[in-house]
């Protein structure tokens, strides 16, 4: 490795790239696929960047290495720190509190100490990278504490933080025992950038009940020890996809036989319905598939007119509420299947696997009704990847109004996963709806995901972290900050927002 110092450093839980083992035994690393690569390519095109992130195996970590023109980092997981800090304290505590507790959360001191510890770990990574002055960009939930790790270390570096996932409402954030350490450690960065509107709102009222701080519309203002303040800014970067790159994909020759080929194994049905998640819990495969039922005993629909495809990829399997939700799924798929199939041919073809992306492309282009009904999800690429591919201006997104694409994506037919009843009437309405309709919503969806692409994204995130204000006077004078509002730590709750 040519350099050891850069301007840009990237954190994030995972290293861009995965493992592959030939059947020799020998291994290489394959770029992962995933926007967030394509999006780091666009801006560290013109700088020296670096990534650091776990590397997805137990024990040691690998030495730095340089792939597809990124320097990457490797930070050590143990087997226990993979259970305690990624399975249990990010994916078994934060990430259902973040998602409206549609799950219970799991409380365990030991998961918070294990989660504190591979904090510091990044942060040094991070420290240790950092070009004096440098830019560094931390991802998502699971390195909550980095921000302010890396300040108190380098304070000549600019810190950003961005959230894959929904920021909760401070009534359900606030039963984390630890939502102090959080939100202090996310007050470490200059900018933090969030999904959604609301998401931001959420943090910025967290900080003014549970810690008392002084905000002002997007900004929270943090007192230092020297006793002068500090501002950190709050705002919605949504997220996107490689728009020109997943386009061009679904345009080739390859993709779309495949997808004609597709419709055929399916036995050529008039209607295509398809789901594609990892096989999680927010998002709303249970309710989709419970419609879906409704619709065939109404008998509003029949196979083989009608089939349903859900590709479910695999997920945290080794987390309790993941297995549980898998053999509810597959109990249930196998009910629908008992009860509509017959021989040659399924009601729901349903398929526990990840595919490369071309069959992703393939797949999004033999659908004519895309389901992303999830109950709460921060995003959700999977809409905006499903609009791109239809660059023949056909098809129709059933789209849940509690997902972040739905602020983008409004012209989708839209529903609530938790009314049964409305969401049987927008999928038949999604079916049954005169193609010039579905084309002229198709169009403005199409128009309004290409206006923000994920190299976009990228540029807005740094631009908003390179003029964020760091200082107060930094900002514009316009009103006083808002004094926290009679919450106290009795009743952090309590109180009215202004
Ligand atoms: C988190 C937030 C936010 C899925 N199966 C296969 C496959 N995928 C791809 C999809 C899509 C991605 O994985 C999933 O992204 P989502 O946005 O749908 O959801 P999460 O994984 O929960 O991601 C979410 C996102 O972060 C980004 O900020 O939108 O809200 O929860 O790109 O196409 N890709 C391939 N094979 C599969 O089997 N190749």
């Amino acid at each position: 490795m040519g350099r050891d110092s850069f301007d840009l450093v990237i954190a994030a839980n995972r290293l861009p790239v995965d493992k592959v083992t030939a059947p020799d035994g020998s291994t290489s690393w394959r770029r992962s696929p995933g926007g967030l690569v394509t999006a780091m390519d666009a801006v560290m095109r013109d700088r020296e960047g670096a990534w650091v992130g776990w590397a997805g195996d137990a024990g040691e970590a690998p030495p730095p290495f340089v792939d597809t023109g990124m320097a990457l980092f490797p930070v050590a997981l143990s087997a226990q720190e993979i259970a305690d800090f990624y399975e249990g304290f990010s994916n078994d505590t934060l990430w259902p509190i973040y998602h409206d507790v549609i799950v219970p959360a799991t409380f365990h001191r030991h998961w918070w100490k294990a989660y504190s510890r591979v904090n510091e770990r990044f942060a040094e990574a991070v420290c240790d990278v950092a070009a004096p002055g440098a830019t560094v960009w931390i991802h998502d939930y699971q390195l909550q504490l980095v921000p302010a790790l890396v300040r108190a270390r380098r304070p000549d570096v600019r810190i950003g933080w961005f959230n894959h996932i929904p920021f909760p409402p401070v009534e359900l954030f606030a039963q984390l025992p630890w939502r102090g350490d959080i939100l202090m450690g996310l007050l470490g960065a200059d900018f933090l950038g969030f999904q959604r509107k609301a998401d931001a709102e959420n943090f910025v009222r967290a900080c003014r009940r549970l810690m008392s701080l002084g905000t002002r519309g997007e900004q929270v203002r943090v007192p230092e020890q020297d006793g002068t303040t500090r501002t950190v800014r709050a705002a919605p970067v949504p997220i996107s996809i490689d728009v020109a790159g997943l386009e061009t994909l679904a345009r080739t020759p390859e993709v779309r036989a495949r997808a004609v080929e597709i419709r055929e194994s399916l036995g050529n049905p008039k209607k295509v319905l398809l789901g594609v998640d990892r096989l999680d819990y927010t998002k709303g495969i249970r309710h989709r598939l419970k419609a879906y039922q409704e619709l065939l005993r109404a008998d509003v629909i029949r196979p083989p007119d009608v089939v349903f495809v859900q590709v479910a990829t695999p997920s945290r399997e080794r987390v309790d509420a993941y297995r549980e939700l898998r053999t509810e799924v597959e109990r249930t798929v196998g009910q629908i299947n008992g009860e509509f199939a017959a021989i040659g041919f399924s009601a729901v073809e349903y398929l526990h696997h990840s595919y490369g992306r071309e069959e992703m492309a393939a797949l999004f282009l033999a659908a004519d009704v895309m389901l992303v009904t999830p109950l709460r999800d921060g995003m959700n690429l999977v809409a905006k990847e499903y609009v791109t591919c239809r660059f023949d201006g056909d098809g129709a997104l059933v789209l849940s109004e509690f997902t972040g694409a739905y602020h983008e994506m409004r012209q989708a037919y839209v529903c609530n996963p938790h009314d049964i009843e409305g969401m049987k009437r927008v999928i038949t309405t999604a079916l049954t709806d005169p193609a010039p309709v579905r084309r002229r919503r198709m169009r403005t969806l199409r128009r309004n995901v290409r206006a923000n692409d994920v190299q976009n994204w990228a540029h807005r995130f740094l631009n908003a972290l390179e003029h964020a204000p760091r200082r107060p006077g930094d900002e514009p004078p316009d009103r006083p900050f808002d004094q926290p509002d009679g919450a106290t730590a009795d009743n952090p709750v309590g109180g009215h927002d202004t």
